[in-house]
């Protein structure tokens, strides 16, 4: 026995000490590991031949897990970029591809040998990471190289801007994952522009934050790419041109040395092609190449995704024809959320004559805002690597939760052909959350989904337990126990009171569990509601009615507790509240719940009041652009889902609501964004949505129409263009309250 036990400790050292190819994770996944037979002691010291010419970046980076020795016996680390002296002998193994380096760990030396400054940084990086996993450095040569030239993230989300902190945080994450830029662009910083302020230049306060953030970016050798947003307002004349000029140039002054320019979600004068190819030609002419020291510019166009393009029309065309070589095109893919395909990119790079700089809208949930988006990042072509200049993706506001998709963002653009979503999400869990990494893995699998938006896209989610999920359904349904289902069930929820509880507790990563806290509370919950769920079904097949009135009641209570969370956490105007496990366990617990209730109303005769949150109103519009808009009901409050676009309302085009059963309506609210509450929208109420009457009301001096109380029943409420022509409007708020 204690022999056995002692075999198994042994068998265990000898795995941790022994690293083979499957245990060995390094970020991101490397072009060429070979792994020899042996390894060394991790040295006491080292010296750094090389160090003065090196970049020094690395060194420092370096210097963080290597004591330093001067003494001959020292271990030797040579190290430097191709053409360094100290490398000579090594130049021919360094890949001849830009930020690519060579690493070798042999029996008495280490050689890190970059293809250029960024090179040698990330064979640090590399170096680091297999320090941080070994008792003892396998011997090993790394030829390695990224495929797609700018990896990174743009902050390009509506919504909160990310704070100070967190930018730290990321910054340093992309050094740690070998991404080289950050594009900051939030839409809701005035000062990039898409607000008002792009003219002026930054009060002293944020002026002094970005140009820390430039540093933190420069030590982790990421491009900090600053954008400006003018398209909403821009006049096409030079003094608009020379306010973007001086504050190109304030910006330049604080540090910065790369820029782009955003024309996305505008309408009117600013979406002219022609004028937004000159300005950018001309600041690229007259700023960047008089500069020298400037990266190429980037221009996100305002037809940005293949679905709101019209080549006929020559916007893309003319961008591809005019704008000089060096610039850059973004690109969001078929739609504005998007897959990446070889066919698209194809589609477009023959457009735009050039590759284009992808904008990848995951996991940005700005159009979901109630959601957590932390799944797999999937719906990446493998073979796209070649096709495309830049990848970045636009994350959620929450900045923490949004590193399981860069990590894997990271993965991708490093190595696209060997890109594999599932373990980049694994390993992306555990970097971020080591020490309860299973805990994190239970929530993150079943916060993935984005519930029904207006952009129809959708993710997986709780794939692991769909199956289980839909038996145990169709058992309830059929009348029908399984015990081994029941049990799989049973483990899953206690799995998510398990996991909600230690990620309460967790020390980490404070950071994550803040952001995450309300659908932390609100996971608990639905993990409790399960377990109840259960016993709830128990009790009935026992005919324990007693029993199950108690459960039943705490049902209602959990039920009500989840409702309070979604209506004080999380309050933004657009999907305020507080939703997780929405594709697989609501569904499953709700469902449930009905089955449950019509069966005891029929055996006890009494009906149960509802539990499961169910919205019987509709979406009523002959609109294209919002038919697939979310309704939701609150209350007495019936709301259409604001949309952050401009909708275009044809002629005779409507937008409303279906009140379903008939009701009184007690009060309406509609906001159209403009600057006056236009006089082509008439308002009107009907019983049978043939046959329309007047809807009494008046904007007040926000200019949000608002109606009164109805006389009778209403079935439908609409705002309809009486006018001739097609008009714009934006959907800030369309709300009803009933009586
Ligand atoms: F510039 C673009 F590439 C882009 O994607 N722009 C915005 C972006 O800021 C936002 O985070 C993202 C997701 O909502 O989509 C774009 O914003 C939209 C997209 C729409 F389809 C705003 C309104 C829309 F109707």
């Amino acid at each position: 026995m204690h022999l056995r036990q002692l075999f198994f400790a042994a068998l265990f050292l000898i795995s941790l000490s022994s690293i083979g190819k499957n245990t060995l994770i390094i970020q991101p996944t490397p072009q060429s590991v070979e792994l020899k037979s042996g390894e060394i002691e991790k040295p006491a010291a080292v010296r750094l031949i090389g160090k003065t010419t090196a970049d020094a970046h690395a060194v420092n980076l370096l210097q963080t897990f290597f004591t330093e020795g001067t003494a001959k016996k020292d271990f030797a680390v040579y190290m430097g970029e191709r053409g360094n002296r100290d490398l000579r002998r090594y130049a021919a193994r360094i890949p001849a591809r830009a930020e690519g380096y060579y690493l070798a760990i042999e029996n008495d030396k280490i050689i890190i040998a970059g293809n250029d400054k960024r090179g040698t940084y990330y064979a640090v990086r590399t170096l680091q990471q297999i320090m941080e996993q070994s008792q003892n450095l396998p011997l090993l040569e790394i030829t390695d190289y990224p495929d797609v030239a700018a990896r990174g993230v743009v902050e390009g989300f509506y919504g909160t801007p990310w704070s100070f902190e967190d930018r730290i945080s990321l910054l340093n994450f992309f050094g740690e994952n070998k991404l080289n830029t950050y594009i900051y662009g939030p839409k809701d910083d005035p000062y990039h522009g898409f607000g008002e302020k792009w003219r002026v230049p930054y009060p002293e306060k944020e002026a002094q934050a970005i140009k820390k953030l430039l540093q933190k970016a420069e030590d982790n050798h990421v491009d900090f790419v600053w954008a400006i947003h003018p398209g909403r307002d821009i006049k096409w004349n030079a003094e608009d041109r020379d306010f973007l000029m001086k504050k190109f140039e304030s910006m330049y002054q604080l540090g910065v040395r790369a820029f782009a320019v955003f024309f996305d979600d505008i309408s009117g004068e600013g979406t002219n092609p022609e004028k937004q190819a000159e300005l950018l030609n001309y600041v690229d002419n007259n700023f960047v190449q008089k500069k020298k020291d400037v990266l190429p510019l980037i221009l996100c166009p305002t037809e940005y995704n293949k679905s709101w393009s019209n080549i006929e029309r020559g916007y893309l065309p003319t961008l591809g024809k005019n704008l000089n070589p060096s610039i850059h095109t973004m690109w969001t893919g078929d739609r504005v959320i998007s897959d990446i395909t070889v066919d698209g990119l194809q589609w477009i790079n023959n457009h735009i004559r050039r590759e284009a700089y992808i904008w990848w809208n995951f996991p940005v949930s700005d159009y979901v805002r109630d959601h957590l988006l932390m799944g797999p990042a999937y719906g990446l072509d493998t073979d796209a690597g070649n096709l495309m200049s830049g990848f970045m993706t636009n994350p959620m506001e929450r900045a923490e939760a949004s590193k399981i998709a860069i990590y894997s963002v990271a993965d991708y653009a490093w190595n696209t052909q060997n890109y594999e979503p599932m373990h980049a999400w694994e390993r992306a869990i555990k970097n971020i959350m080591p020490s309860d990494a299973d805990a994190l893995r239970i929530f993150a699998h079943h916060n993935a989904d984005l519930g029904a938006n207006g952009h129809g896209y959708r993710r997986d989610e709780s794939w692991e337990f769909k199956e289980t999920a839909n038996e145990y359904l169709q058992n309830i349904r059929n009348n029908q126990t399984d015990l081994n289902n029941t049990l799989k069930v049973q483990e899953e929820f206690a799995n998510i009171l398990y996991a909600s509880n230690i990620l309460m507790q967790n020390q980490d990563n404070p950071a994550l569990v803040k952001e995450i806290a309300p659908w932390l509370k609100q996971f608990r919950l639905l993990g409790e509601s399960g377990l109840v769920l259960l016993s709830l079904e128990q009790a009935f097949a026992n005919k324990n009615k007693s029993r199950f009135d108690a459960l039943y009641g705490y049902m209602k209570q959990l039920k009500e507790q989840m409702h309070e969370i979604s209506n004080t956490h999380n309050q933004n105007p657009y999907q305020p509240g507080v939703k997780t496990g929405t594709l697989v366990l609501e569904p499953l617990i709700d469902s449930t719940l009905l089955v449950l209730a019509d069966r005891y109303a029929e055996t006890y005769g009494t009906t149960l009041p509802r539990l499961a949150d169910y919205t019987p109103h509709l979406l009523f519009s002959n609109v294209e652009q919002v038919k697939d808009t979310p309704v939701r009901f609150l209350r007495k409050n019936i709301t259409i889902n604001p949309l952050l676009e401009v909708v275009k309302i044809p002629a005779g085009g409507y937008i409303g609501l279906e009140l379903v059963p008939a009701q009184k309506i007690a009060s309406a609210r509609i906001n159209t964004g403009l600057e006056q509450f236009p006089a082509w929208i008439a308002v009107q109420l009907s019983t049978d949505g043939v046959n329309w009457t007047p809807y009494n009301g008046k904007p007040n001096n926000q200019n949000v129409w608002i109606g009164g109380k109805s006389e009778s029943a209403y079935r439908f409420i609409r705002l309809i263009n009486t006018s001739e022509n097609e008009q714009e409007m934006y959907l800030r708020q369309f709300e009803v309250k009933v009586e």
